[in-house]
């Protein structure tokens, strides 16, 4: 890791991952404390988009953490910026450039943290100069950690991950996810959806985008596509999963970077198939 002055930290010496590392930690244990115990909940962009204390208090904490150990690198958190697809982009193209981004979901899945459905996570990214180059995705209700840094690989429990071994749309397991926005992003997914189903072993939509894409990093999902999302859903997984040996682009196919709204990410082998599918029944976006 780099030890230039503006990113010594203030205390510890603690390199950029045991860093993202805590943070994920501490806020994930404290977010399995307050399921069933959340005591506001609040309407975002539309009815379908929540937030409650908890991500508030998750972000806050893993703020303070981050800018413990590293004064001057800047930080874009969801909660820190205003609702809608427009607010997010503008937020992250004012920091995209920074030497030092940390991009950061306090919880990814509050619906399901709201209704006590076990599939939420807390996204954590360090971006240099707009690469990604550390990646931690925490599930507090299986205590499983996934962790990547960049050309050092991805490991969950502290073994190495590798993608699965699907090549054929017909023996994949796919996931994806239902947007919140139902203009744009949610007609655009049920195109696809309707056009990948009979294709595909089967599709899953467990609710956190991070999640899936930690899952096509270690094998239980052969991909996953979506619509509409935002960097602090994707930028750790995107990590995870290239770090993995998969494939991570947006729906044309060009590769991943900060500001891909609308994912597809694969154990590569089934990507090219997944992008024509999309492309094909003009699901892209
Ligand atoms: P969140 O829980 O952090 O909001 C589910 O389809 C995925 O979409 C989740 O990762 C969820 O993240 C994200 N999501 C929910 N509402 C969204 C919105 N309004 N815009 C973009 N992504 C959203
Ligand atoms: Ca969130």
């Amino acid at each position: 890791m780099s030890d230039e002055s503006n990113n010594t930290p203030a205390i510890g010496g603690k390199n950029f991952t045991v860093v993202a590392i805590n943070c994920a930690a501490k806020a994930g244990e404290w977010i399995k404390t307050k399921l069933g115990n959340h005591t506001s909940l609040s309407l975002k962009y539309s009815p379908t988009d929540l937030v409650t204390e908890v991500d508030k208090g998750s972000e806050m904490m893993i703020r303070n953490l981050v800018q413990t150990h590293f004064p001057h690198h800047s930080f874009l958190g969801e909660e820190g910026v205003e609702p809608g697809p427009e607010a997010s982009a503008k937020a992250l193209n004012n920091v995209r450039d920074a030497e030092y981004l940390w991009v950061v979901d306090p919880i990814d899945g509050t619906t399901n943290f709201v209704h006590g459905f076990p599939f939420f996570s807390v996204s954590i990214a360090l971006a240099h100069k707009g690469e990604v180059i550390v990646g931690v995705v925490y599930d507090p209700m299986r205590d499983e950690l996934f962790v990547a840094e960049k050309g050092k690989g991805a490991y969950v429990h502290g073994k190495p991950m590798q993608v699965g071994t699907e090549s054929q749309l017909g023996e994949s397991l796919l996931a994806t996810g239902f947007p919140a926005d139902q203009q744009y992003a949610l007609p655009l997914n049920m195109k696809g959806l309707q056009a990948l189903a009979p294709q595909v072993r089967n599709i899953r939509s467990g609710g956190s985008a991070a999640l899936h894409m930690a899952y096509v990093a270690c094998g239980r999902l052969s991909g996953f596509w979506e619509i509409g999302l935002n960097s602090w859903d994707l930028a750790a997984g995107s990590l995870l999963v290239s770090e993995s040996g998969g494939q991570v682009t947006d729906m044309l196919g060009s590769p991943y970077e900060l500001g891909v709204r609308n994912v597809v990410a694969t154990n590569g082998a089934i990507h090219g198939q997944l992008v024509d599918e999309l492309k094909k029944v003009e699901a892209a976006g």
